[in-house]
C-alpha cells in the first residue's frame, strides 16, 4: 500500500513538524545555549558569508526535532523589529506537508491569510517547495515539501559542524522529537475554529474548561491535532481565576499572542533532566506533598522509575486509560516571562498531564509571585 494512503480522507495531510523557527536577539549565543543546555547539534547555517545580507540563521537538530534560530545582522529589518517587540520568540511553526500547493490552496479557500505563495527554491542538493500562511499573533506556518532535497536544511544554507561534542547520554541526545507546540491567544475558540477549518485538524479529548479555570488555572485550553496526531497544538486563553492568569502575563510581556511552550519528547526523562540541570537549565519546583500524597501512588500505579527518583527531580506523572506519562517544565528560558519548555516521556498516554494541572499551575503561580510580574 502506498505510504500516503493514510492521507486519503485527510483534507490537509501533514507529515509532521518541519521546524520550530525562532527570532532571537543573538542567534550565535542562542545556538550555543541550545547546543550545551539542550544537547542539540548544529547542522546548518546561513549569514553574510553565505550571501544572507541581513540575517544569520543557525539550524540545530535533536532526533527529528529541528530548531532554526534567526538573528538580525542590521537594524531596521522585520526580524530586528520582531525581536524588539516580542523579545526572543517563535515566529514560525513550519509543517512538513506532502503537497504544498494543495495545502496552501485549501487553507486559503478556507479563509487563511496567505503570506507566501507556493514557490520552488533550489540549489545543487535539489528542490524544496515552500509557502506560508498566517496564524495567531505574528506567528506563521510555513508549509514545506523537502522530499526532493538532500541538503542540510534549505537552499541558501550551508552545512555546519556541531558547536560542542554530543552529550554523554544514550543516543547522544536529550530528546528526539517535538511532541506539541502551545499557543497563547486571546480567544481560544477562534483559533480552535481556525485549525479545524483551515487545516482540517480535530479536537483532542483533553481540555481545560471553565470549572478548572476558576478553581486554580486561570486559563482555558483545548488541543487540536492533525489526522495522524503527529502535530498537536494546544491553545490557551486567559480566564478569570483567583490569581492573574499566566496567559495574561504572557500576552502582556510578549506583546500579543504567541507560542508559549514547546514540549520535547524524550525516552529517558530522568537522564535528560539530570543533564539539563547540570548544564544550568532551571525547572519548576513541585512540593514534596505532591509525591507524598497516597492518592498519587494509587492513581499512577507502576511506572518505570521509583516515585522517589521522580521526587528527587520534581518530575510529574499522570495516568489515563491509555497509559502514563512523565513530564517536567522549565522556567521561562528568556529575559521575559514568556517561552518555556516541557520534557515529556510518554508510555501510551496521549494526554497532556491533566492530573498534574493543579500542581503545575500552583508552581507557575509561585514563580509569578517570585518574579513580581503579576
Ligand atoms: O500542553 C499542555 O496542555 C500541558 C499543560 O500554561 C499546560 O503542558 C497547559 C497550559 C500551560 C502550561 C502547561
Ligand atoms: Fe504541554
Amino acid at each position: 500500500m502506498p505510504t500516503d494512503s493514510c492521507h486519503m480522507n485527510d483534507v490537509f495531510p501533514v507529515h509532521g513538524m518541519d521546524a520550530v523557527v525562532f527570532a532571537v536577539g543573538n542567534a550565535k549565543q542562542a545556538a550555543h545555549y541550545y547546543s550545551t543546555a539542550f544537547g542539540m547539534r548544529l547542522v546548518a547555517y546561513r549569514g553574510p558569508e553565505t550571501g544572507s545580507r541581513d540575517e544569520v540563521a543557525y539550524v540545530l537538530v535533536s532526533g527529528s526535532a529541528r530548531f532554526e534560530l534567526r538573528g538580525a545582522v542590521r537594524a531596521g529589518t522585520p526580524l530586528a523589529r520582531h525581536v524588539a517587540d516580542h523579545g526572543d520568540g517563535v515566529v514560525d511553526l513550519a509543517l512538513d506537508v506532502p503537497d504544498v500547493e494543495a495545502a496552501y490552496r485549501y487553507a486559503l479557500e478556507q479563509g487563511a491569510r496567505g503570506l507566501e505563495e507556493p514557490h520552488v527554491v533550489e540549489d545543487e542538493h535539489g528542490k524544496v517547495v515552500v509557502a506560508a500562511i498566517a496564524t495567531y499573533g505574528e506567528t506563521r506556518h510555513t508549509l514545506v515539501d523537502r522530499a526532493n532535497y538532500t541538503g542540510p536544511y534549505l537552499p541558501g544554507y550551508v552545512a555546519a559542524e556541531p558547536i560542542v561534542a554530543p552529550p554523554a547520554v544514550r543516543n547522544g541526545r536529550f530528546f528526539q522529537a517535538v511532541d506539541h507546540c502551545v499557543g497563547n491567544v486571546e480567544h481560544m475558540e477562534e483559533w480552535v475554529g481556525f485549525y479545524e477549518k483551515v487545516m482540517g485538524f480535530t479536537k483532542m479529548a483533553e481540555f481545560i474548561g471553565d470549572d478548572i479555570a476558576t478553581e486554580y488555572s486561570a486559563l482555558m485550553s483545548k488541543v487540536v491535532a492533525d489526522g495522524t496526531r503527529k502535530v498537536k497544538f494546544p491553545l490557551n486563553e486567559p480566564a478569570e481565576g483567583k490569581k492573574k492568569s499566566q496567559i495574561e502575563e504572557f500576552l502582556e510581556f510578549y506583546g500579543g499572542p504567541g507560542v508559549q511552550h514547546v514540549a520535547l519528547a524524550t525516552n529517558d526523562i530522568v537522564a535528560t533532566v539530570d543533564a539539563m540541570r547540570q548544564a544550568g537549565v532551571e525547572f519548576l519546583d513541585t512540593p514534596d506533598s505532591y509525591y507524598d500524597d497516597p492518592e498519587l501512588r494509587s492513581r499512577i500505579g507502576e511506572v518505570r522509575v521509583p516515585v522517589e527518583e521522580l521526587k528527587k527531580r520534581r518530575i510529574l506523572v499522570d495516568r489515563d486509560e491509555d497509559g502514563y506519562l512523565l513530564q517536567i517544565f522549565t522556567k521561562p528560558v528568556l529575559d521575559r516571562p514568556t517561552v518555556f519548555y516541557e520534557l515529556i516521556e510518554r508510555h501510551g498516554s496521549l494526554g497532556f498531564g491533566k492530573g498534574n494541572f493543579k500542581a503545575l499551575f500552583e508552581a507557575i503561580e509561585r514563580e509569578q509571585e517570585r518574579r513580581g510580574t503579576l
